[in-house]
């Protein structure tokens, strides 16, 4: 506890100093809100649970939030002028040791089409009463896209893998090029599902793979509730599940983010690739606990020279980051937001007083009329979320400078997702939130009962420890091997499950509390 005490006393003291007279993170800066490409809504990093032997780490960044999958012509691709990084910290300074870095080209193969992808059946082909000069029989459709290959794949993306360690730059590469998968324009243009298996690579490294594309949203939240200052729904106002809600992998509240895509980024690589000993390391290892963060980037600047290709120059800024969910969407405030997102996680205690004294624990019990018994600041039990303390990093593991990172002990075997806890750590599942972060975790519940104080024993009470949106689960099953990631919604069939809508499924599928 003295070192805990520590952190906070240098946290504090910097803060005064720094601070002027005055997660899943879809559009929660205002830099990001004007730069939605740029914007990280999510970050996962958890112990691969496909049954494989190896020991391996699956990490996913996701960026540019509530796509519509309908939204054709041009639809979601990744965006050629971003540097998109996932940066580990393996020895405890909050400063990446081993960095992966995605950078996309994309490719026009329609230039005379009106939209980006075009594809049906066999191929559809000009009429009989075709007017010249394009005789009958001439292929005016292509056939249905079902590879990287098919003509059809208009606007085709593919991407170059980095990895930076020690300073030195390996390139990871594939038997042919890596391609993204692209939005899921609907079953007739393409087979989305063929696309986004022959979308996820291994690679000249063992037991290293790769993904990028466009799939389904993997977060799941009530967000019009939360945001309307926490006008939950009738359902479990005031934001208090029954025991049954809380034991149930049901919806009693619409997921707002349903039927949406994000673009994802996805590697899986062995343990001994990411601990600083370079060993599968045991849970009880100080070595075992790496901090996990992603980032976007842009260069300083950009020139536009239509039709030319984009000049970038001046090296690169950093537009956000992120390491746990919702920090930066529930705790930084919105003067501070955009600094948090520039910034370097290393320099994070300048942002101590939002981790330590969160208005969101004021505003919870505010919201419930008192009914919440909320610990007094210094919030020393958030602790373990901003810096490497137990229950995630072993005991006698250096705790760092106070610092946004998903903290993971590798040291944890996986636990199956039929036995695992939607509410990770807090419900007893050892292998989820905030030990890393996998897609199931629900981490809106997770963090507003962190919030309230439950990760002190004493605060691990009734109704702290039964906060929730209603929003137990996702829209969409997840795959169980690499990337793990669901498949987007298609444009033509996609729906969002909205406030008095069927979809939740309170009971087959009934219609969504309003
Ligand atoms: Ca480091
Ligand atoms: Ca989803
Ligand atoms: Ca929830």
């Amino acid at each position: 506890m003295r070192h805990l005490r520590d952190i906070l006393a240098t946290s504090l003291a910097i803060l005064m100093a720094a601070l002027p007279g005055s997660a899943a993170n879809h559009r929660e800066a205002p830099i990001t809100a004007l730069d939605h490409k740029a914007d990280i809504t999510d970050i996962f990093a958890f112990r691969s649970y496909d049954g494989g032997t190896t020991p391996r780490v699956t990490m996913i960044l996701c960026v540019d939030p509530l796509q519509e999958p309908a939204n054709g012509p041009n639809w979601s691709p990744f965006d050629p002028d971003l540097l998109y990084e996932i940066k580990v910290d393996n020895n405890n300074d909050a400063v990446e040791d081993i960095v992966f870095q995605f950078r996309f080209t994309t490719e026009q193969h329609l230039p005379n089409l009106f939209q980006a992808y075009a594809g049906a059946g066999g191929g559809i082909t000009a009429p009989a009463n075709s007017p010249a000069p394009v005789p009958p029989g001439t292929l005016i459709v292509p056939p249905q896209i079902t590879s990287f290959g098919s003509p059809g794949l208009g606007q085709r993306q593919s991407y170059k893998v980095t990895m930076i360690k020690g300073g030195v730059a390996t390139p990871i590469t594939g038997a042919g090029p890596f391609f993204a998968v692209p939005s899921n324009v609907g079953p007739r243009t393409m087979d989305y599902n063929a696309l986004f298996n022959q979308g996820t690579y291994t690679t000249n490294m063992s037991e290293v793979k790769v993904f990028a594309g466009t799939g389904d949203d993997p977060f799941w939240i009530d967000l019009g509730a939360t945001f309307d200052t926490f006008n939950l729904r009738s359902s479990v106002a005031p934001g208090v599940l029954t025991p049954a809600q809380d034991a149930s992998l049901a919806n009693f509240a619409s997921d707002t983010v349903a039927g949406y895509s994000v673009n994802a980024i996805a590697i899986e690589v062995p343990v001994s690739m990411l601990t600083r000993t370079g060993a599968v390391e045991p849970a009880t290892s100080a070595a075992a606990t790496i901090g996990v963060w992603g980032a976007t980037s842009r260069a300083r600047l950009t020139a536009r020279r239509v039709p030319l290709p984009t000049q970038n120059s001046g090296g690169w800024s950093q537009i956000q980051r992120m390491g746990n969910p919702l920090i930066n969407e529930l705790l930084i405030g919105t003067g501070f937001k955009d600094r948090f997102s520039m910034d370097q996680p290393k320099n994070d205690a300048q942002f101590a007083s939002f981790f330590l004294d969160p208005a969101l624990a004021r505003v919870l019990n505010a919201a419930t009329g008192g009914a919440l018994s909320i610990p007094a600041p210094p919030r020393l039990d958030l602790l373990p979320l901003v810096t490497y303390a137990p229950p995630i990093a072993a005991p006698g593991t250096p705790g760092g400078p106070v610092a946004d990172l998903l903290r993971l002990n590798t040291g944890v075997a996986p636990t199956q997702p039929a036995s695992a806890s939607r509410l990770g750590l807090l419900g007893g599942d050892a292998a989820g939130y905030p030990n890393g972060r996998r897609l199931f975790d629900d981490v809106t519940d997770i963090s507003l009962r962190a919030v309230a104080g439950v990760l002190n024993p004493a605060f691990n009470i009734f109704p702290n420890n039964r906060l929730g949106d209603g929003v137990n689960v996702n829209d969409a099953p997840y795959r169980t091997t690499f990337p793990y990631l669901a498949n987007a919604p298609s444009g033509r069939d996609r729906r969002h499950i909205d406030p008095g809508e069927p979809g939740c499924t309170a009971g087959a599928g009934a219609p969504c509390p309003l």
